[in-house]
């Protein structure tokens, strides 16, 4: 009598598997979606970790998490720092909330603070 358990168990994975699937929700006002082709970049908000700072080219590295307003997936990428004054209260490993502009010529950081 074994094969009632396991088809309780396929039955309760069914419905357990789509609460897990979906762990970052979409904002479903997606602010950025009707902003899309304003020529006026608009702040966005980001959180992710200091990979590398580069106080030469004023660049800063950053592993995101995934950002619903502007529709980007979690990644790994460089920004622009609208100053290079921000980069001197960062340093790599460092967990930060950050606001950026993005424009054609790329991402331009122009606040960091310390995240939890
Ligand atoms: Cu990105």
């Amino acid at each position: 009598m074994k094969k009632p358990c396991i088809t309780l168990a396929i039955t309760a994975a069914l419905f357990t598997a789509p609460v897990f699937a979906n762990p970052q929700q979409m904002d479903p006002n997606m602010p950025g979606m009707a902003g899309m082709h304003e020529a006026t970049p608009a702040d966005v908000q980001g959180v992710g970790v200091v990979k590398a700072v580069d106080t030469t080219k004023g660049t800063l590295t950053l592993q995101h998490e995934a950002i619903a307003a502007i529709g980007w997936p979690a990644m790994t990428m460089p920004f622009k720092v609208a100053s290079p004054e921000l980069l001197t209260h960062v340093k790599v490993g460092d967990k930060v909330q950050f606001t950026f502009h993005q424009a054609s010529t790329g991402s331009t950081v122009t606040a960091i603070r310390p995240a939890r």
